[in-house]
Formats: C-alpha cells, sequence, structure tokens
C-alpha cells in the first residue's frame, strides 16, 4: 500500500456541505482502493473460521489505525473543521448476538494482526441485532437497518455466487461480501446473502429467528445450511482445481474452525460432495473430514445444545439427512466394536429419539475439540462429553478466549496506551507481556495510572449525559455489568444487592460508604419473557434509587440502551469495577471480563470462566472473587430450599420480597413471575435455579470490600494497574498462536 498517496487522497476529500454519512462513505471508500488482499497461496495451508455471528463493530476508526494513518487522518480533518469523533453516529455492524460472535471478531483480527491466513466464512444479515429501546421502563426492539449507512468495507463479489439447493424450493443464490480484515497481512471475511427470490431472501434478512415455531426452526437450519454449503462448495473447488481428487491431501491444506455447533452441516455437506460428486467412499471422505474439522463449545447450557428434528431436516436437504444417518450408523457400529456400553452407546449417540445431536456429531467428527476457559474445559470433559473424552481424550484440548488489544486497549483507551508508550516505547503493542515491567509499586506511575482513569470516567460520564440525558454522579466508583441479558449472569443478583444496600443506607448501617454508580448495559431475546422482567426491574430499582434525595448522593443506577460494541468501547474505560458474576459452572469463558481487566478494573466475580484465571494472572488480593463454587453450587441440588433460606437470611427476603410487596409496579406480572421462578421453580427449573438468593451476602460483601478498599485511593489504584498490566494471557494474539499451533497447524505467512 502507498501511505503517501493515501493520505493525499484523503486530504483532497471536501467535507463542504457534506453529511456525516457522506464523509464517512468517502474516507471509507478511498481507504478501500489501497487495501488488497494478501495472496492467498495455495502452496501453504489457511485456516478458515465458520460462524454463524460475526459481531464486528464499527469498522472505520479500527481500519485507520491499522493503516497507520488514524492520527494523521484526525488531524486532516480538523483542519477542514470536520472532527472525526463525529463518525461516532456510525452504527455499528451488530451481525452477532454476542461473546460468540465477538470472540469471532476478535479472533481474526488477532490471525491478520500476526500474519496468519485465516479467514471468516459467514452470513451478510439484512438486519443485524434489533436495537434496543426502553419505554416505561421496558425494552422495544426495532430493527438493525445498519445498511443505512451503506456498507463501504465491503466488496459485492457477484461473479463468484454459487448456488445452493434445499428440496422445497428453487435454488437460492449465495452471493459473497469480502470484508478485509487488516493487519500484517489482509485476510479476509467473507459474509454471504440469499438473493433470487423473495422467499430465498428471508434466509439471511434475520440473525437468529425464533426457533421455537416450525418455521422459525426451519429457517434456522437453512440458515445454517446455507452459509456452510458455499463455503464448502468454494473450498473443494479451490483445492480440486490445484490438486485434482487426491482429496487425501485437502486437510494439509485447509483447517476449518466450527464455532460451536450453528455450523455441523459444513460436514455433512463436505462428506456429500466427496462421496456424490467426486465418487469418494464414505468411509474415506469421513476421513478426510477427520483431519480437517474442529469444534469449539461455547456453552454447557442445555437449551442452547442444538438438537434438530430429523423429519425437518428429511424436508428440506434430503441428502444431508441421509449422510447425518449413515454417520449415526457408522458411529453406533464403531463403538459397538470398541466395546462402549449401551449406555455410553446412546450417551454419544448422533441421533437420539428423533433428533440429530449437532454437539455429538461435530464430537465424532472433530479432529480436536476445545472449551473457551480451563474450567469450562474440564466441565466439557467431565460432564457434557465425559463419554467420549472417556475413549477418545487426546482430542480434548483448552484454548483460554482473548481479546483483541487493539480494539479494547489502542483504540478505546489511547489514554492508556501511551501511559504505557512512554514507560516502554513501543514493545508492549507487540508482545503484552512486556508490561509486566512496568513499575506498579511506583507512585509517579499510579498517580498516572489514576488521572487516566479519571479522565476516562469523565468521558464516560459525558456520553451517557449525552445519549440517555443522565447525569453520573462524579467521585463515585463506577460498577458496570456489560452483557447480554440472561438468567444464569445474574443482573437479577446485582439488582438485590443495590437494594440490599439501599436498605441498609436508609436503616443508616454503612456510615462511610463511597458513593456508587452501578451501569447497566444488556439486551435481551425477543422471546426470553423472564429476561426482560429483569430489565423492568432493575429500571423501576432506577427510578426508586435515583429519586430518593436521602440516597442518590451514595448510590445511582442506569441502564443504558441499545448496549453494543461501540457502547462497550466507552463503558470498558471508564470502570472502576466489572462485575462477572455468573452462577459458578455456567459461564463458560467471559470476556468482557478481559476487556475490563485490560483496562484496568478490577473484577467482582465468582469462580467461573475465564474469571479464574484472571484472579490467577493478577491475584486474588488484586481482585474480589466471592460466591459458592462449581461443587457447592451442584451439592445445592439436594439441600438448599430457597423459602427456609431468606427464614434465616431476613435481609434477602426483604429483597426478594419487593418482588411482589407492591414496592414497584408490576401490570403485567413480570416480578410476581420472577419470584415464583425463585421459590417455586419455574418450567424445568428447580427453586433459585442460579442461587441468586443464595450467594446474595456474599456478593454484597464483596462490593462492601470494594467499597472500603477504594477509600485509600493510590493502593486501589495499583489493584487496578496490576490488573492491566498482568492481562497478556488474554490477549487473543496468544489465543490465536495457540489455535495456530495447536489446532489448524498454520505457519505464518
Ligand atoms: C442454540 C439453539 C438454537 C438456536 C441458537 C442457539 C444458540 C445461539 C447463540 C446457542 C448459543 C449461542 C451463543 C453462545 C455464546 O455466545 N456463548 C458465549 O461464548 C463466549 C465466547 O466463547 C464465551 O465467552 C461466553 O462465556 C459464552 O456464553
Amino acid at each position: 500500500m502507498n501511505r503517501e498517496k493515501l493520505i493525499e487522497e484523503l486530504r483532497a476529500i471536501s467535507v463542504e456541505g457534506k453529511d456525516v454519512k457522506e464523509i464517512y462513505i468517502e474516507i471509507s471508500q478511498t481507504c478501500m482502493k489501497y487495501i488488497t488482499e494478501t495472496k492467498r497461496k495455495r502452496t501453504v495451508k489457511n485456516a478458515y473460521y465458520f460462524s454463524i455471528e460475526f459481531l464486528m463493530g464499527r469498522a472505520i476508526y479500527d481500519n485507520l489505525l491499522k493503516l497507520g494513518i488514524l492520527d494523521d487522518v484526525k488531524r486532516i480533518f480538523a483542519k477542514k473543521g470536520f472532527d472525526l469523533n463525529s463518525l461516532e453516529e456510525v452504527e455499528d455492524a451488530a451481525l452477532g448476538n454476542g461473546g460468540l460472535g465477538r470472540l469471532a471478531a476478535c479472533f481474526l483480527d488477532s490471525a491478520a494482526a500476526q500474519g496468519y491466513p485465516v479467514h471468516g466464512y459467514g452470513i451478510r444479515y439484512r438486519y443485524g441485532l434489533f436495537r434496543q429501546r426502553f419505554a416505561n421502563g421496558e425494552q422495544v426492539e426495532e430493527d438493525d437497518d445498519w445498511l443505512k449507512w451503506g456498507d463501504p468495507w465491503s466488496e459485492r463479489k457477484e461473479s463468484e455466487t454459487r448456488l445452493i439447493r434445499f428440496a422445497d424450493m428453487p435454488p437460492v443464490k449465495a452471493v459473497p461480501y469480502d470484508i478485509p480484515v487488516l493487519g500484517k497481512t489482509n485476510n479476509t471475511l467473507r459474509l454471504f446473502q440469499a438473493e433470487g427470490s423473495a422467499e430465498a431472501e428471508e434466509i439471511s434478512k434475520y440473525l437468529y429467528p425464533a426457533d421455537d415455531t416450525e418455521e422459525g426452526k426451519l429457517l434456522r437450519i437453512r440458515q445454517e445450511y446455507f452459509f456452510t454449503a458455499v463455503a464448502i462448495g468454494e473450498l473443494i473447488d479451490q483445492f480440486t482445481c490445484k490438486n485434482g481428487k487426491n482429496f487425501k491431501q485437502f486437510s494439509e491444506f485447509n483447517s476449518i474452525q466450527l464455532n460451536d455447533t450453528h455450523p455441523v452441516f459444513a460436514i455433512a455437506e463436505f462428506i456429500r460432495i466427496l462421496t456424490t460428486v467426486h465418487g469418494v467412499p464414505f468411509y474415506r471422505a469421513l476421513n478426510y473430514a477427520r483431519d480437517t474439522f474442529n469444534y469449539t463449545n461455547h456453552t454447557i447450557l442445555p437449551e442452547a445444545l442444538e438438537c434438530w428434528d430429523e423429519k425437518l431436516i428429511e424436508k428440506i436437504l434430503p441428502e444431508i439427512a441421509q449422510i447425518l444417518k449413515s454417520l449415526h450408523v457408522y458411529s453406533q457400529r464403531k463403538w459397538r466394536r470398541e466395546g462402549c456400553s449401551q449406555e455410553e452407546i446412546e450417551d454419544m449417540s448422533l441421533l437420539k429419539n428423533g433428533r440429530f445431536s449437532m454437539a455429538n456429531t461435530a464430537v465424532f467428527v472433530a479432529k480436536k475439540i476445545n472449551g473457551v476457559a480451563e474450567i469450562h474445559s474440564e466441565i466439557i470433559k467431565q460432564k457434557l462429553f465425559r463419554t467420549a473424552y472417556k475413549y477418545s481424550p487426546d482430542k480434548f484440548t483448552n484454548v483460554t478466549n482473548g481479546v483483541t488489544p487493539r480494539r479494547w486497549l489502542r483504540l478505546c483507551n489511547e489514554e492508556l496506551a501511551k501511559l504505557y508508550d512512554s514507560n516502554l516505547g513501543l514493545r508492549w503493542r507487540f508482545d503484552m507481556t512486556e508490561l509486566t515491567e512496568i513499575n506498579t509499586g511506583n507512585k509517579h506511575t499510579i498517580e498516572e495510572f489514576r488521572n487516566i482513569k479519571t479522565i476516562k470516567k469523565e468521558q464516560l460520564a459525558r456520553y451517557i449525559e449525552q445519549r440517555e440525558g443522565i447525569r453520573l454522579l462524579p467521585n463515585a466508583i463506577y460498577a458496570s455489568q456489560i452483557k447480554r441479558l440472561h438468567e444464569y449472569k445474574r443482573q437479577l443478583m446485582t439488582a438485590f444487592a443495590i437494594l440490599y444496600l439501599y436498605y441498609e443506607l436508609k436503616d443508616g448501617n454503612l456510615p462511610d460508604f463511597t458513593p456508587t454508580v452501578f451501569i447497566f448495559g444488556a439486551k435481551a431475546a425477543k422471546s426470553y419473557r423472564r429476561a426482560k422482567s429483569i430489565i423492568k426491574y432493575i429500571n423501576e430499582i432506577a427510578e426508586l434509587v435515583n429519586g430518593d434525595q436521602e440516597v442518590n448522593h451514595l448510590l445511582q443506577v442506569v441502564f443504558v440502551q441499545n448496549y453494543d460494541v461501540s457502547y462497550a468501547e466507552k463503558i470498558i474505560p471508564g470502570t472502576d469495577a466489572s462485575l462477572q458474576v455468573s452462577t459458578a459452572g455456567y459461564e463458560a469463558s467471559g470476556t468482557g471480563n478481559m476487556k475490563f481487566m485490560m483496562n484496568g478494573a478490577v473484577t467482582v466475580g465468582t469462580l467461573d470462566g475465564a474469571n479464574i484465571e484472571i484472579k490467577e494472572a493478577a491475584g486474588e488480593h488484586n481482585n474480589y472473587i466471592f460466591g459458592a463454587k462449581v461443587e457447592e453450587i451442584e451439592a445445592l441440588a439436594d439441600t438448599y430450599n430457597p423459602m427456609q433460606y431468606v427464614e434465616q437470611h431476613p435481609k434477602v427476603k426483604r429483597v426478594a420480597d419487593t418482588l411482589i410487596d407492591g414496592t414497584f409496579e408490576d401490570d403485567a406480572g413480570g416480578l410476581e413471575e420472577l419470584h415464583t421462578a425463585l421459590f417455586k421453580g419455574a418450567s424445568w427449573h428447580k427453586p433459585d435455579n442460579y442461587a441468586v438468593l443464595f450467594d446474595l451476602e456474599s456478593y454484597v460483601d464483596a462490593l462492601l470490600r470494594v467499597n472500603r478498599d477504594y477509600k485509600d485511593n493510590r493502593l486501589f489504584a495499583k489493584k487496578q494497574l496490576v490488573n492491566a498490566t498482568h492481562s497478556a494471557f488474554f490477549s487473543s494474539d496468544r489465543a490465536i498462536e495457540t489455535y495456530a499451533k495447536e489446532i489448524w497447524k498454520i505457519v505464518k505467512a
């Protein structure tokens, strides 16, 4: 790339009479002219990341950073009277729900940054994750029309369109859109758009349509098959062009990572093409698949483990159903031969009660299977896939997640990055382990860090005031819980903790309380009623607390609307305490926890997911660990009765009672339903299934420890700084390096 010429061309852009969108498109398109994909060497192995979600966020600042021209462009446009920060109006590309989709984005970033040939395959949804606003404290969803900003960072490749066939409709066109991923090598994220008819367009219209109706399920299956089938078709054609039908070599040039089970149809499609188009015998095709595919598990929640009705798949993909069945029969025979018991065979079965288990299929075929944090990988070995682990222990491995330090440090916290530069020079940018060389005992450094934290908190306060019209308390502890709304993540427990503190303050039991602001950001799935009730409840609590003259100088609650990647980039650097309070055993890893750590927040968290590794890296005394451990949670199943528990813990009872005692308006009965779920159980859940009441007092205690420690400003800032400087392990550069070496066996370009 010719940097000078690019800058010259950017300098020539006139802003006169143009709106933000026009300027955005012009800058982006100009850059795109100078970006070329690093030529793919067909002689080396490439890896492909198959994911039904890519939560990329805003591209412009990130790309300018990677082109090495961000500061120049800021300066050039400032001179023209255009503040580059205005581009913050540009909405995120939100083609993902949460953790799994954002991880995919961080991984592509880290692969390119280090020069690994890794490319993404996914779906170009017409509408991304819904936009959220609150009306009377309740979530309202609106279509995310992200294309209204144009899509200057992708290139439509019409000529590479392929056809995908379903039995019950005319062939669907899959049109690729290529998005460059910049770094040491420029890789590609290729997203497919479904075209050809109104019916075809439905396939790529929405991210995750409801899957609780027959129609919804069919659409979901179509999405999964749609993008994986095009990708597999492409990869096989590219391979045969070069190597003919010597498929034994396929895995010498290609490794495929299945991001959870959503792309598992890729396995069946691969075998289908090899057997039916190229005449490869089934068992050989299976062996080639085994050398090619790897599977990452991201969740152990039973309701999130995909099982598809055999009948449904037969209806729209009869050949694929046939192959999945053959895999089932083949696996049964193999296990019997190997002497597995009937019970074990049942446990690993690919077809159960007329439904295909996508996870068991992935486990049976994949070469490597990984969890996303140490504890999670242990849980999948000991529980979820214990039988498969017993027979094939070598297949299983762990790769703890990571997050990209480009977006989650340099871009969102350039002040902290500059502090590192001035202490260490630029080396840390390529090797974050260098950060441990910063002397965290040095008074001056701690003071500098504290100033930066203050600046980031002020910036955040301004931003929230502008977006939500709420003025945050200055000089307060900022404690944030930002993540998808789910019962296991226990936003409800934070709500209870706030009310607990509120009543303690009212009763005069907390004389030295440091003012604290609780910041929430979360979207609840459209059809997840209980999650929506929790949003409503927190908004009710916010109204009560923020409106109470007696305490509102000490306690404040803000639930921001439409939490997304760009909002996270503001909240994370401006946070003192990161709330990571999932029920032990449920959060596979968490990645928000890592972003907070990297920006110098202490973790108030349970021993779950990557919190455990964060605590180990930064030291237990620099974090606030509380709550029941996995074994203790498991033991509760037999002994714990919430009704009895609250009788012995009256302060817990008092806050739980607010769900039903008229403290808050509950016209729709959502709060009462939460109460029922806690004390009587609901659907397949036992009472207080996520131990919200059980862990509450230990949570409040942890929050009060933060509250006390914060009084010694310097000591607290030091804890935060130690977290930040020990976060190298949680860079996705490390995670990608591990995938590259241990799973994909690829080398840097
Ligand atoms: C399941 C069945 C039918 C339709 C959809 C689904 C479905 C959809 C989304 C199942 C799972 C997901 C998303 C899971 C996810 O985001 N998991 C998160 O992955 C992160 C990256 O590894 C982890 O850090 C989080 O702990 C984990 O919750």
